[in-house]
């Protein structure tokens, strides 16, 4: 991506863009908080958390400084990944509730002024979908909606192409009544829709509508950059990644199923279709974030397009073993390489990684500052503002992520989900508060007892760090408007942030070597001379 291509794409959305519309990129300087709703509050005692429980914790969001919200899917689904595979995209799943609950939710939020964004799942369809239910009938309206082709030997036995799903194996799977293979980037229960049909563009149009027209904020956006393929259908060529083998994904080099113009013209298009309806119904602006797991030119891509892509490199670029001046040198990529003035993110954890607290061990309230303090978007998922850790004991009995289930009991432990998925700990009572059920539907971590909010709240803790800069975050001049610098001091010792806004400054200093305290001699960052 060259400079002056994205500088362009700037300066026409600058020149596209509505006057009228309220609250331009109110995301920016926000609290992001990730939502995974079988985890938080259960209110009808079944073990899995439900939309009530999250409306009855909304005060609780509002109370600790978060200002928007984000529910991983709540979409009918056999299941089958947890919600990623969606039945019906205009509805809500039984376990979590009603349409109706989901309303009140919204009303509610929006009375503490708390946004609220979904999760949009575009990628495909569940088999059980009706549209695909449709096309195993040879309907040939529904059949377009997905991927088809020919075996390579028009036969049952060769697929049509070498490509391979993220779960291994090959990614087509053939339809007897069909007499072709269809496409599944992901499980064969889960076909990918053809995005190249007007029908399917217009269909996901409907569903941005639907939810809009209840009252939603936004839409974050899962597997991003799986949306279109090569129309030519061509092999991918080997990675010729160490230990692959060619039932895995990383066998292949994906070029042709991955990061394709066309996925990012469909991005645009609907940022440009949240705008026309903020516009239409004089509402904020409607947020748009990507997740999307690839290469930094394809990541910073994304912002061509006016979306915001997730920055998730405080969980796979930068580790508890980088250096101070490696910190420094990837956030200052991000910040040099997106376009200027334009909004950055900090994301420390997630529903598919491990837990902060886990992965930073002893430096969480470091990593919380960090993500507070520089500019943009915080980005917290539920249960690391009490520093909850990964449940590391899982059994093989009690494993629920598809992912480990596939990989089998002798290696379920290194890949599974699960241990970053336990139910959140309220407090001491029974299921740290999280159900009245007799068993949930992950364990909860047995160290509940110590490890609850309600203690955090009562004592210094990693509660009440994440609040107080929580609130500064958004609430300070010097971090919602001030300019950023980074330096490294100490012979790489102590990692550095100024935020500086006219007579108000922010400074952050990390300690990368914990046990030895530092004197920072900070007169050549122009502030006074000796801070301890
Ligand atoms: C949106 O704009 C209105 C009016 O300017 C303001 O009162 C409100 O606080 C803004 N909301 C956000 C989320 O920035
Ligand atoms: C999806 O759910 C909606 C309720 O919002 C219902 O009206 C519709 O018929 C369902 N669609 C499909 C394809 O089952
Ligand atoms: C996708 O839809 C387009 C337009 O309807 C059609 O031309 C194309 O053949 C479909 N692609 C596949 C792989 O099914
Ligand atoms: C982070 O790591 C990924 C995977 O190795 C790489 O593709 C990406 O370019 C890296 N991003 C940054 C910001 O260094
Ligand atoms: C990083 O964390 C791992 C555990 O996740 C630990 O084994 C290792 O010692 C830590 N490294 C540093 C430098 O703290
Ligand atoms: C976002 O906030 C930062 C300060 O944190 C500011 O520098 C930047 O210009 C803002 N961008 C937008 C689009 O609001
Ligand atoms: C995991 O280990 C902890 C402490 O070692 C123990 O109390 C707990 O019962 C174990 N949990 C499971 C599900 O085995
Ligand atoms: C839990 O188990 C006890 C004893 O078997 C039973 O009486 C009670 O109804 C159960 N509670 C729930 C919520 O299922
Ligand atoms: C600075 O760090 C380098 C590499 O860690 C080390 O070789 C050097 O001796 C250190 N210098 C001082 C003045 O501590
Ligand atoms: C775009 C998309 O749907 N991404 C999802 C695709 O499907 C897999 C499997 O359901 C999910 O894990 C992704 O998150």
């Amino acid at each position: 991506m060259s400079l002056t291509t994205r500088l362009c794409a700037v300066l026409l959305l600058v020149s596209s863009s509505s006057a009228e519309i309220l609250n331009k990129s109110w995301w920016n300087n926000t609290v992001f908080y990730q939502v995974y709703p079988r985890s938080l509050y259960d209110t009808n005692a079944d073990g899995i958390g439900d939309l009530k429980g999250i409306t009855l914790k909304l005060p609780y969001f509002v109370e600790s400084g978060i200002n928007a919200i984000w529910l991983s899917p709540i979409y009918p689904s056999p299941m089958v990944d947890f919600g990623y595979d969606i039945s019906n995209f205009t509805n809500v799943d039984p376990i979590f509730g009603t349409l109706g609950d989901f309303k009140i939710l919204v009303a509610k939020a929006k009375k503490l002024g708390l946004k609220v964004v979904l999760d949009l799942v575009p990628n495909h369809t569940s088999d059980e979908h009706p549209w695909f239910q449709k096309a195993l009938k040879g309907d040939e309206k529904y059949k377009n909606y997905y991927m088809w082709a020919d075996g390579k030997d028009k036969d049952d036995k060769t697929p049509p192409n070498n490509w391979i799903s993220v779960f291994s194996g090959s990614a087509w799977t053939y339809a007897p009544s069909q007499k072709q293979w269809y496409f599944h980037q992901f499980d064969y229960r889960q076909p990918d829709l053809n995005f190249s049909n007007p029908d399917v563009k217009e269909e996901m149009q409907n569903v941005l509508k639907f939810w809009l027209d209840l009252g939603i904020d936004g839409y974050r956006v899962d597997s991003a950059v799986f949306i279109f393929e090569d129309k030519e259908l061509r092999d991918e060529p080997r990675s010729y990644a160490a230990g692959a083998t060619p039932r895995d994904y990383t066998y292949l080099d994906h070029i042709y199923t991955t990061d394709q113009l066309p996925t990012y013209e469909l991005f645009g298009s609907w940022r440009k279709y949240l705008d026309e309806y903020a516009d239409e119904h004089n509402q904020d602006q409607k947020m748009m974030v990507m997740e999307a797991y690839t290469s930094f030119p394809h990541t910073m891509q994304y912002y061509d397009y006016d979306v915001t892509p997730f920055n998730f490199m405080f969980i796979i670029n930068v580790t508890n073993s980088s250096s101070a001046q490696y910190f420094k040198q990837e956030i200052d990529l991000w910040m040099n390489s997106m376009p200027k003035g334009d909004i950055a993110n900090w994301v420390l954890g997630n529903h598919d990684n491990h837990r902060v607290a886990s992965r930073y061990p002893g430096r969480l309230d470091q990593m919380t500052m960090l993500s507070m303090i520089l500019p943009g978007m915080a980005v917290t998922y539920n249960g690391d503002e009490i520093g909850m850790v990964d449940l590391a004991n899982i059994s093989w009995a009690d494993t629920k992520d598809p992912e480990a289930c596939n990989a089998g009991i002798e290696h379920y432990a290194a890949i599974s989900r699960d241990p970053e998925r336990t139910p959140f700990q309220w407090d001491a009572t029974k299921n740290a508060g999280f159900s009245k059920a007799n068993s949930t539907w992950l364990p909860v971590n047995a160290n509940y007892k110590t490890l609850n909010l309600l203690r955090e709240k009562s004592h210094e803790s990693h509660y009440k760090i994440y609040k107080t800069l929580a609130y500064m975050h958004r609430k300070e001049p010097a971090l919602t408007e001030g300019s950023y610098r980074s330096f490294t001091a100490n012979n790489g010792t102590v990692l550095g942030v100024i935020r500086n806004s006219g007579s108000r400054t922010v400074l952050l200093l990390i300690n990368f070597k914990d046990d030895i305290p530092q004197q920072v001699d900070l007169s050549a960052e122009g502030l006074p001379p000796k801070m301890k």
